[in-house]
């Protein structure tokens, strides 16, 4: 082939392979198609363990106002209490934590394992914790502190590897005339619904500010959007089309949550609640260390190591990811009760962090629980009672069964497999770096037990290893 023929030859080849190449990294033409959410999905399936930061003026009041305890959560102390915005927006001028450390806050999601930060850019109170100039009523201009959280945390993030994503408050904002939620200064949401004060607020507010967090803080992994208030106009138009749009634009790959309205990436469970069975759709649980997601100077109910490592295990084996919470204090500190359990539950993912990331949901389910047969709760449905002996979660030919509650045969411990017909290459407990093999006996009637001998740690969770032939699970 003579040397311009094979000149142009080579120009055509390099122009295919360019072409191919970028029709496969670029998105999928819809991006509310199933196959662009999947893609964007990608990493939130992976990482499953998130760090949740509730923040802002609320945590100078810390549950209580003029000497009075404010019922609930202590972020919603404004409204419980009907706060006046002309007195709570006061709190702006004592907001100064000097103690805050974006690196040590983010050295902590680290230490605990997490994998992702979200944090309250402006939550119902409509105060921001980044600077805004669709709004001074943020910390940079309206407090002696002025400097921009939200920017060092994505830094200090950006810094360990970790995702950083933003909760925003996009219906409920006390602080405006036109937001949603106020209806002791302002007019009801229903009047807000008709009288344009709402869409105004949207325009005004939500937007630009949504624009800044999407352009000022690098990478955003996701949006925390929240209670979706008049998110659709009396003729059941949807208002969060603008909002959806701008996300799509500005930042392709940022995941939109279950609370924006109608358009979301995933479903957000409600609070604390984890649902009862398994799915293949992918879902998050928000949930409290203690109580409360702001801070509160009376709650001290923090859930213990064990009970953190039981609800992970617990959420990832029915497919979900665990978004779990801690409330700083004025200071600018972060409790340190929350702190050192926190820090357990990422010593425990050191050594069994194999059967969290990454891993794919039970195939069995028995272990969940089951509905009562004569037990009706008070809208007569059978009550699910819920079973926590063990979780499993699963990669490809492999089973990690995490046991929470051990049977003893006498002194000895086992562990009975549930049914599936796949030859069993190899038992151990993932905590042995040896691997050592463990004793697997079969009873007649086919019942496969597991004796996980000294490995067994019942209180925050052993975890054993099941190695089987195939991939493909046969029950
Ligand atoms: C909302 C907020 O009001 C609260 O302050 C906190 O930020 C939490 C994470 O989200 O509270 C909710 C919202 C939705 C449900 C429950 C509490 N829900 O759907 O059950």
């Amino acid at each position: 082939m003579k040397s311009r023929q094979r000149f142009l030859f080579s120009c055509l080849l390099l122009g295919a392979c360019a072409a191919l190449l970028s029709a496969a990294d670029a998105p999928p033409a819809d991006p509310e198609g199933p196959a662009a959410k999947e893609q964007r999905l990608a990493w939130f399936r992976h990482d499953k363990f998130g760090l949740f930061i509730h923040w802002g003026l609320y945590a100078i009041p810390a549950g209580y106002w003029k000497g009075e305890r404010s019922p609930g959560i202590g972020e919603w102390v404004m409204n419980r209490m009907k706060i006046p915005v002309a007195e709570y927006e006061q709190l702006a001028t004592q907001f100064n934590p000097v103690q805050f450390d974006a690196d040590a806050w983010a050295q902590l999601a680290q230490d605990a394992g997490m994998k992702y930060v979200v944090i309250t850019s402006k939550h119902h109170d409509g105060f921001a914790l980044f600077k805004s100039a669709a709004s001074r009523y943020n910390v940079v201009d309206a407090t002696p502190f002025k400097r921009d959280i939200i920017k060092e945390l994505a830094a200090a993030c950006a810094k360990r590897g970790l995702r950083f994503g933003v909760y925003y408050s996009q219906s409920q904002d006390w602080h405006e005339r036109g937001g949603a939620g106020n209806d002791w200064d302002f007019p009801s949401n229903a009047a807000k619904d008709k009288d344009g004060s709402f869409d105004g607020y949207l325009k005004t507010k939500v937007e630009p500010q949504l624009r800044e967090l999407l352009t000022n803080y690098g990478p955003i992994c996701l949006i925390w959007f929240d209670t979706p208030q008049l998110m659709r106009d009396d003729n059941q138009q949807y208002r969060g089309k603008a909002l959806t749009d701008m996300v799509r634009a500005l930042q392709p790959t940022t995941l939109i949550d279950g609370r924006l309205g109608t358009v979301g990436d995933y479903q957000s469970t409600g609070d604390n609640v984890v649902p009862p069975k398994a799915s293949d759709d992918p879902f998050e649980v928000p949930a409290t260390l203690n109580q409360t997601w702001g801070y509160r100077s009376d709650d001290h109910n923090w859930k213990s190591p064990g009970e953190m490592i039981f609800k992970l295990v617990d959420i990832v084996s029915k497919g979900g990811n665990y978004l779990l919470n801690v409330g700083p204090m004025a200071n600018g500190v972060i409790p340190q009760p929350s702190q050192d359990n926190l820090r357990q539950v990422g010593a425990w993912l050191k050594v069994n962090g194999e059967a969290i990331y990454g891993a794919g949901r039970s195939p069995f389910g028995e272990e969940f629980g089951d509905y009562a047969g004569n037990l009706k709760d008070r809208a007569g449905k059978p009550v699910f009672l819920g079973f926590n002996d063990w979780r499993c979660t699963t990669k490809p030919g492999k089973f990690y069964f995490t046991l929470f509650k051990i049977e003893r045969d006498g002194p000895l411990a086992v562990f009975t497999l549930p049914n599936f017909k796949n030859k069993i290459s190899s038992v151990y407990a993932l905590a042995d770096a040896k691997r050592s093999p463990l004793e697997l006996k079969t009873a007649a009637d086919g019942r496969r037990f597991v004796n996980p001998d000294r490995w067994v740690n019942d209180s925050i969770g052993t975890v054993l290893v099941v190695e089987i032939e195939g991939t493909k699970i046969e029950r």
